[in-house]
């Protein structure tokens, strides 16, 4: 390999592998002998930015509150470009330098031209502590980073991916029994091998019953769109309550707590706060799993567990685990509980959830919109729902598909209720097929003729992918380029920097949040 650009600094131990080196170590420097003309900064959940940056750091997305639903945020404000458990480095050679780990608590910066990497916690020995360092075509690195990876946390079951239909998109949670049985007669022979009931059939997030909108009850619904010859899919997010919940009323204690006591945010939605359940309390682990053993005896086989992030943020825990250990011991006995179920993740930390699930969203929403202003400009926030978004992270975290299922979102095919033009939607269409992940929200019923003669032929379609470049991709010999999603937004200077700072503020206040968005 060649080592002509860079220097292993270590105490620990360095050994060659394949494709690189494996170094044990709690920290770890790579001496860049060039400068690198990018920074690939890999973020901490399915939302969270991946992408090639210039070396610099971001500013820090916007509004505040929502740090701990976006991005990991005890690095929200982080001096130095930054990403959770690999970084990489570009040169003008065409070859990539990677410092990814092999453990959960790790992090990689871009610090005073040098790549540097370090856990978060300490062990007994340096066999604990893990890096694997590659040098060469991105292709090539990530597949070695990748074969690692599979050994050490594992990866999905490698069943075909289904072809979803997922009431999101369409209705929010404006979903009803009526609607959708509507919905899944409109759907008819359509070729599609789920049909995945999403927020809004619930309680409350915590109280997982069905509301007065299903009063037939749940497994009922999963019953009709079992008839259809269909697996009945549904949405939880199992690991967060609002504060209102009936849940966190009688089990705050189950709850992950501040320091100084009273419990930490998981952020706010729903106009309300969120709190994260602790996946080390016994009791809260129990109730997971009968909760899963719930939705499964209703008849659910497809699951997508959503807002997992929670239980991995920072905060003090009935049992002192290490975050992402707290997080992926809940997360195994989700899975287990589940028993054969198919698992989708989503708003999940990347690394630790390897292994544990079959399928896990790899970036922020879709939404019929290709990039908000207010959003991406003043905010500086690419974490929030819209398709350039989606496709721009999905793009760059497409290196899992070997571990793992890669949902990139929905595709739509409608030209009402959108403001995306048809090649963006194409984009998207193009995009769950370089996945190999099929969803939409579409309504057949409101879509034209040619509009359904699309989405089946979508269906129908299992192109061979071949990437051609980092964001080129060749479907079946035809090209698509995604390169028009990569860009960010320029920065807000002069009066732009003004409102900006004055809309943040307003953006994290929980009345302006409840009453006017
Ligand atoms: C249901 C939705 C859908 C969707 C999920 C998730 O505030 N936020 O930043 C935020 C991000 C994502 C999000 C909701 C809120 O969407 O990704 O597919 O299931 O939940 O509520």
């Amino acid at each position: 390999m060649d080592k002509q650009r860079f220097d292993i600094i270590t105490s620990g131990t360095v050994d060659a592998a394949a494709g690189g080196f494996i170094v044990h170590a709690a920290q770890v420097e790579l001496k860049l002998r060039a400068t690198p003309q990018l920074f690939y900064q890999h973020g901490w959940q399915s939302w969270s930015l991946a992408a090639w940056i210039d070396p610099q750091p971001l500013p820090v997305s916007q509004p505040e509150i929502f740090h701990p639903l976006h991005l990991d945020p005890l690095y929200a404000h982080h001096p130095s470009p930054h990403g959770n458990w690999l970084g990489a480095v570009d040169f003008d050679d065409g070859n990539i330098l990677l410092l990814g780990a092999l453990g959960l608590d790790s992090h990689v910066q871009l610090r005073a031209g040098n790549l540097q990497g370090w856990y978060e916690v300490a062990r007994d020995g340096i066999s604990h502590y893990e890096w694997f360092v590659g040098y060469g075509p991105e292709a090539d690195v990530f597949a070695s980073y990748t074969s690692l990876l599979a050994k050490t946390l594992g990866r999905g079951r490698t069943e075909k991916p289904y072809r979803v239909w997922c009431s999101w998109y369409s209705y929010y949670t404006n979903i009803s029994q009526a609607n959708l049985h509507q919905t899944f007669d409109a759907i008819g022979d359509l070729p599609f091998d789920v049909l995945q009931v999403d927020d809004g059939w619930e309680v409350k997030i915590g109280d997982w019953d069905a509301n007065e909108k299903f009063p037939a009850g749940m497994k009922a619904l999963a019953d009709r769109i079992k008839a259809t010859g269909r697996m009945a899919g549904l949405w939880l997010a199992p690991l967060i309550a609002v504060e209102s919940s009936r849940l966190y009323q009688q089990h705050p204690d189950w709850f992950i707590q501040k320091q100084d006591g009273g419990p930490i945010s998981a952020g706010f939605n729903w106009k309300e706060q969120l709190y994260a359940l602790d996946t080390t309390h016994p009791a809260a682990l129990d109730w997971l799993a009968a909760l899963m053993r719930t939705v499964r005896s209703w008849g659910y086989d497809y699951l997508k567990l959503d807002f997992l992030y929670a239980a991995a943020l920072p905060g003090v825990r009935h049992e002192n685990l290490p975050r992402e250990a707290a997080y992926r011991k809940g997360l195994a006995a989700l899975r287990e509980a589940m028993g054969d179920a198919y698992f989708l993740t989503c708003g999940a930390p990347i690394l630790p959830s390897l292994g544990l699930c079959d399928a896990m969203r790899i970036g922020p929403d879709v939404a019929a919109v290709w990039e908000s202003q207010r959003e991406a400009f003043l905010f500086q926030n690419p974490a929030m729902p819209a398709a350039k978004n989606a496709i721009r992270t999905t793009i760059n975290r497409l290196w899992l598909a070997p571990l793992v299922h890669t949902d990139p979102d929905v595709a739509y095919f409608r030209s009402t209720q959108t403001k995306l033009t048809p090649e963006q939607n194409r984009m998207l269409q193009a995009l769950a097929l370089a996945c190999n992940f099929k969803a939409t929200s579409d309504l057949p019923q409101s879509l034209t003729a040619q509009e359904l003669a699309t989405l089946r032929e979508f269906l129908a379609a299992s192109p061979s992918v071949e990437r051609s470049g980092r964001y080129t991709f060749t479907l079946d010999g035809r090209a698509v380029d995604f390169s028009a999603a990569m860009p960010l937004p320029p920065k807000p200077t002069g009066l732009w920097q003004v409102a900006a700072a004055i809309l943040s503020t307003l953006g994290s206040q929980k009345w302006v949040l409840r009453n006017l968005v």
